[in-house]
C-alpha cells in the first residue's frame, strides 16, 4: 500500500485549518490578503532579499505559511496530541517556561525539523499545557481537573487513524483525507461551554486562560498567523482595514538584517456563547479568546547570539542596547552570532572566506523556526488583558512536560547547528 508523504498530510491539514479559521474569524481573512499583497511588493522592491528567500526554499513557502496555537488542559491530552501531530511529520521543538512571565501554562511547538519537511510546508502549532498545579484554590483545582478527565478531545475516527498509522508506518489517500478532516474536530470553535454559567465565573477569577481551556470540549485553535516580510507596514495598515493591533510590535526592532521574530496581533473577539445549565434553558454567556496574529521571521541566532539577545531584552531601556547586536550579515556570521546555509562549489576550509568575499560560495540566513517565550507572552497578555497577569513563583519544569508528552523535546539549537554544519560539509573540501 502506498503511504501519502507526511509533508502532504501537513499541507493538507493546514490548508483546511486555514479555511476553517477564515470561516469562522473574517478578520483573518482580512489578514492574510493584507499580508499577502505588503509581501508580494516587498518582493517586486527588494531584489536582494527576493534572491535570498529563493534559495532559501522560502518564497514556495511563504503564501501559505502560517502557525497557529492550541491550549491544553491535561498530560494526556499533550500526549495524544504528540501523537496526532506526528502523523503529519510535526515534532515538538524547544521548551516555553511563560509562568516566569505571569501565564499558567508551560509550552512548545509542533513543527517539521527536516529543511525539505520545513521548505514543502512549514506549519506549527505552538500548543501550551495549562499547569492546573499553579491554581491556588484546591477546591477549583480538583473541579478543573475533573471537568478535564471526563472530556475526550480527539474524535474515535482520529484516535483509530492515529493508531493505524502508528501501526502501518503510514497512512493512504483515502485514510489522509479522513484524518484531517476527523483533526479538525478537535480544533473547531463550540459556542456551547461544557460547564454552568457559575462554574465558569469560578474558572474565570482564577485565570481567563483557565476558562478557556476548562470550560469547552476541546482545544479551540485560538489565532493563526501568516509570515509577513514588513510587519510594520501590516501593523500601520490594519487599523484602516478595521482591524485594532495590539499597540507594540513583541521582539527586536526593525533591522537591516532581521533576526529571530517579530509579532503582533489583533484583539480577541468578543464572541457569545451559551452554557449548560439544568434547567435546559439556554444561558447566553459571552467569552473572548480567539484572535490573529503575523509575525516577520528573521535569522536563528546561534546559542552566543540568544545569549546576547536576552540580556538585551533583560535590559533597561532595551531599545537602546540593540546596537550591541550587529546589524550586518557578515558580522553576525564572523562573530558566531547566527546561523547560516552555505552553498556554491566547494573549497578547501582554508578558502572558505576568500570564496565568500569573490561570491563564489554564498552563505545565506538560516531562517528561525521557532518561538520567543517573552513575545509568546506578550501576545497571551495582549488578549487576556492586562488583569489577567499572574504571579507565580513556580519552578520551570522542563522534565514535567517531557514526562507529560511521553518523549524527549527536540533542541533546535541543535538543529540549525546540523543544517548549517550539513551545508559547510557540503562546500568544504
Ligand atoms: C499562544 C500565544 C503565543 C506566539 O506566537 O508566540 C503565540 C496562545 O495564546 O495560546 O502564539
Ligand atoms: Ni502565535
Amino acid at each position: 500500500m502506498a503511504f501519502v508523504a507526511t509533508d502532504a498530510i501537513r499541507g493538507r491539514f493546514s490548508a483546511a485549518m486555514s479555511e476553517m479559521y477564515r470561516a469562522e474569524v473574517p478578520q483573518y481573512g482580512t489578514l492574510l490578503k493584507l499580508v499577502a499583497d505588503g509581501n508580494s511588493a516587498v518582493l517586486a522592491r527588494d531584489p536582494a532579499l527576493a534572491d535570498t528567500l529563493r534559495r532559501n526554499g522560502e518564497v514556495e513557502r511563504l503564501a501559505g505559511e502560517r502557525h497557529g496555537a492550541i491550549r491544553l488542559g491535561t498530560d494526556a491530552e499533550l500526549a495524544l496530541i504528540r501523537r496526532a501531530f506526528a502523523v503529519m511529520g510535526m515534532h515538538p521543538v524547544g521548551y516555553y517556561d511563560l509562568a516566569a512571565a505571569g501565564v499558567p501554562v508551560h509550552s512548545t511547538a509542533f513543527r517539521p525539523i527536516e529543511q525539505a519537511a520545513l521548505t514543502a510546508n512549514p506549519f506549527r502549532i505552538f500548543t501550551s499545557l495549562l499547569r492546573l498545579e499553579l491554581i491556588e484554590d484546591a477546591r477549583l483545582r480538583a473541579e478543573a481537573a475533573a471537568i478535564l478527565d471526563a472530556r475526550r478531545i480527539l474524535t474515535p475516527g482520529a484516535l483509530e487513524l492515529i493508531e493505524r498509522a502508528e501501526r502501518e508506518g503510514g497512512l493512504d489517500v483515502a485514510a489522509a483525507i479522513d484524518f484531517v478532516d476527523e483533526l479538525l474536530e478537535t480544533f473547531r470553535w463550540h459556542d456551547t461551554a461544557t460547564v454552568s454559567a457559575e462554574s465558569y465565573d469560578r474558572l474565570l477569577d482564577a485565570h481567563r486562560l483557565i476558562a478557556d481551556v476548562v470550560s469547552f470540549r476541546g482545544p479551540h485553535i485560538n489565532h493563526l498567523t501568516p509570515r509577513t516580510l514588513d510587519i510594520d507596514a501590516v501593523q500601520a495598515a490594519m487599523p484602516a482595514h478595521g482591524i485594532t493591533p495590539k499597540d507594540k510590535i513583541e521582539g527586536p526592532p526593525r533591522r537591516a538584517c532581521p533576526v529571530l521574530l517579530r509579532q503582533t496581533s489583533f484583539k480577541a473577539l468578543d464572541e457569545r456563547i451559551v452554557f449548560l445549565s439544568l434547567s435546559g434553558h439556554s444561558v447566553p454567556g459571552r467569552h473572548s479568546a480567539r484572535f490573529g496574529e503575523v509575525e516577520q521571521r528573521g535569522v536563528a541566532l546561534t546559542r552566543k547570539g540568544r545569549a546576547l539577545y536576552d540580556e538585551i531584552l533583560a535590559a533597561q531601556p532595551e531599545r537602546d542596547r540593540f546596537a550591541e547586536l550587529p546589524d550586518d550579515w557578515t558580522d553576525l556570521r564572523r562573530q558566531g552570532l547566527a546561523f547560516f546555509r552555505y552553498s556554491g562549489r566547494a573549497v578547501r576550509r582554508a578558502d572558505l572566506e576568500a570564496a565568500i568575499d569573490s561570491g563564489d560560495i554564498v552563505a545565506d540566513p538560516i531562517l528561525y523556526e521557532d518561538f520567543l517565550p517573552v513575545s509568546a507572552a506578550g501576545i497571551f497578555q495582549s488578549n487576556l488583558g492586562d488583569a489577567a497577569r499572574g504571579a507565580y513563583a513556580a519552578r520551570s519544569s522542563r522534565e514535567e512536560f517531557e514526562a507529560a508528552l511521553g518523549t524527549p523535546l527536540f533542541d533546535e539549537f541543535a538543529l540549525y547547528e546540523a543544517a548549517e554544519a550539513r551545508s559547510l560539509a557540503a562546500v568544504t573540501l
